[in-house]
C-alpha cells in the first residue's frame, strides 16, 4: 500500500520535474517560514542550483492574499511553492494565472484545479500530511526526479518533520520512516538509544531536567539549584574541568543510565516511559534533530527565515543572535504575563489570556505551550489571543491527560462556524484567526463546548 503510494507519487513527480528541468527562464521559489518550509526551501534551493538554474527563493509567513500579489510582480516564468499553496490555488491564480506554478506540499488539498498549476500532494495518494510525511519530503520526492544528488540532503526531510512534530515517542511512520531509512542508509542521519532530553548537544544539563515536561521532577522542576543539587546527588558534576556547563552529551553510558534510573524513581513514573528514553537522532552538523528544528522555527517566529536558511546551506556558522534574540523576546512576554495576570479570564474549563498586542501574534502559541507546561499550572485548557494586522490570533493548547477527552480542534472549527474566521489543528493543539472584537463570544462559546466534567461529552454532540 505504502509502495504502492510512493511509486505514484514518483510518476507524478517525474512529469512536474520535468516542467522545472525544462525552465529556461527566471524561477521564484516561495516556502513557507516554519522549519518544515525552511528545509523544504534547503532542498529545492540544492536542487535549483545542482542544475544551474536562474532562481530566487523567498520565505513567507502566509500565503494571503496581498502576499500573492506582492509576488506577483516579481519577473519570474515559474513559481514555485514548497510547504504551502495547497490551500492557496484559487488564490495563487487570482494573480499567477498567465505564469508556470509548481507546488510540492502536505497541507490539505482544496478542490480547485487550473492547467498553469502543477501539484504534488500527499493528500492525492491517499497519504496524511498530518504525521506521515512534511512539506520538505515532498518536496524532496520531486527534487529527487531532478536530480539524484538531492539524496545527500534527505536529513532535511526529517528535520522538517520533526518541526511539524509528526514523530511520536521518536518514531517515524510510513513515508517518513521510510524517508529516515534512506537517510540512514546514506549516513545522513544517526540513531542512538538514551535519555531524550531536549538540548543533549547544546543546553546545560541542569536545565534540560530543569524545564523537562514529561515527566515532572519534585524540587527539579522549575528549579535550577534543585537541579544541580540532583546532579550532585547523582555525583555528576555540574560544570566539566573547563569550566564550561555539563550536556547530557557529556556524560558516560553509565552515568546517562544511572540519571534514567533517578528520574524514574524520583518522579515515580509509573506508566510507560516510551518518551523519556529511546531513538535520540543525530545529525551530521551534531544537533540533535528536535533541536535543530527548534531552532530553525525560532529563525521563522523573527521573520528571519532567510537565517535559517542560510544556515541550512552552510552559508552561515551559527544563528546565535537570533536564538538569543528569541530567548530575549519569550522571556519579556512570560514577563508580562506574570505581570498582567489580570488579562487571564478564567471560565468553568479552560483560561484564556487576552494579550491583544503585548505579545507577538508569531510567539503566542509557544508562550501558550510554555505556560501550560509549567510546573505550577493548574489549568488543563489554554488559550492565547493576540492581534495581528488582520484580525485576532487564537492559540489553544490541552493537558495531554485529556487526550480523547477534549478535542479543541472539533470545537475551535465549530465556533468560527458560528462567529467567523477560520481555524483548526489537532485536538490537544489548534489555532484560529478571528475578528478583533469577538475573542469574548470566542471565549464563551468555546469553553461550554470544552466541558471535560461531564461524562456525556458534549463534544458528541457537535
Ligand atoms: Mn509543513
Amino acid at each position: 500500500m505504502m509502495n504502492q503510494a510512493i511509486e505514484n507519487i514518483r510518476d507524478r513527480a517525474k512529469k512536474i520535474a520535468e516542467i522545472i528541468k525544462s525552465e529556461k527562464g527566471k524561477i521564484q521559489v516561495v516556502t513557507h517560514h516554519d522549519a518544515d518550509g525552511i528545509c523544504s526551501g534547503t532542498i529545492m534551493y540544492k536542487a535549483l542550483e545542482t542544475i544551474g538554474k536562474d532562481f530566487q527563493i523567498d520565505v513567507v509567513r502566509q500565503l494571503e492574499d496581498n502576499i500573492i500579489q506582492e509576488l506577483s510582480s516579481k519577473d519570474a516564468d515559474l513559481f514555485i511553492f514548497t510547504d504551502l499553496g495547497s490551500g492557496q490555488k484559487e488564490n495563487i491564480n487570482k494573480y499567477l494565472s498567465d505564469r508556470k506554478v509548481v507546488i510540492a506540499d502536505h497541507h490539505t488539498v482544496s478542490e480547485y484545479s487550473a492547467e498553469n498549476i502543477n501539484e504534488l500532494n500527499c493528500h492525492d495518494f491517499g497519504i496524511d500530511g498530518k504525521d506521515e510525511v512534511s512539506g520538505a519530503g515532498m518536496t524532496y520526492f520531486l527534487c529527487r526526479e531532478i536530480t539524484p544528488k538531492i539524496c545527500e540532503s534527505v536529513e532535511f526531510t526529517l528535520i522538517g518533520a520533526a518541526g511539524d512534530t509528526q514523530k511520536k515517542n521518536g518514531q517515524f511512520k510510513t513515508i517518513n520512516k521510510y524517508l529516515f531509512e534512506e537517510a540512514d542508509r546514506n549516513g545522513r542521519i544517526k540513531v542512538i538509544n538514551g535519555l531524550r532530553l531536549f538540548g543533549r548537544f547544546t543546553r546545560p544539563l541542569h536545565k534540560s531536567l530543569m524545564y523537562l515536561d514529561r515527566p515532572k521532577i519534585p524540587n527539579v522542576n522549575g528549579n535550577e539549584s534543585g537541579a544541580i543539587q540532583m546532579m550532585n546527588d547523582l555525583e555528576i558534576p555540574a560544570k566539566k574541568t573547563n569550566g564550561d556547563w555539563t550536556r547530557l552529551h557529556d556524560l558516560s553510558k553509565e552515568e546517562e543510565s544511572r540519571l534514567t534510573i533517578e528520574i524514574i524513581l524520583r518522579s515515580e513514573l509509573v506508566d510507560n516511559k516510551d518518551y523519556l528514553t529511546g531513538n535520540v537522532y543525530v545529525l551530521t552538523n551534531d544537533h540533535e534533530l528536535r533541536e535543530f528544528a527548534t531552532m530553525l522555527n525560532a529563525c521563522g517566529r523573527l521573520g528571519k527565515g532567510k537565517d535559517g536558511l542560510d544556515l541550512c546551506l552552510g552559508k552561515k556558522d551559527n544563528i546565535d543572535d537570533t536564538l538569543r534574540e528569541y530567548r530575549q523576546k519569550i522571556a519579556k512576554y512570560l514577563n508580562w504575563v506574570s505581570r498582567n495576570k489580570e488579562s487571564i479570564i478564567h471560565k468553568k474549563n479552560g483560561a484564556y489570556l487576552v494579550a491583544r498586542d503585548k505579545i507577538d501574534e508569531n510567539f503566542i502559541g509557544t508562550i501558550m505551550s510554555i505556560i501550560s507546561k509549567s510546573a505550577d499550572n493548574k489549568m488543563k485548557i489554554m488559550f492565547g489571543f493576540a492581534n495581528s494586522d488582520n484580525g485576532v490570533k487564537v492559540s489553544g493548547r490541552v493537558d495531554s491527560s485529556l487526550d480523547g477527552i477534549v478535542d479543541i480542534d472539533m470545537a475551535i472549527r465549530k465556533v468560527v462556524e458560528e462567529i467567523g474566521g477560520e481555524g483548526g489543528g489537532h485536538s490537544l493543539a489548534a489555532g484560529a484567526k478571528i475578528a478583533q472584537g469577538v475573542e469574548l463570544e470566542f471565549i464563551e462559546k468555546i469553553d461550554l463546548l470544552l466541558d471535560y466534567d461531564q461524562k456525556k461529552n458534549t463534544l458528541s454532540n457537535i
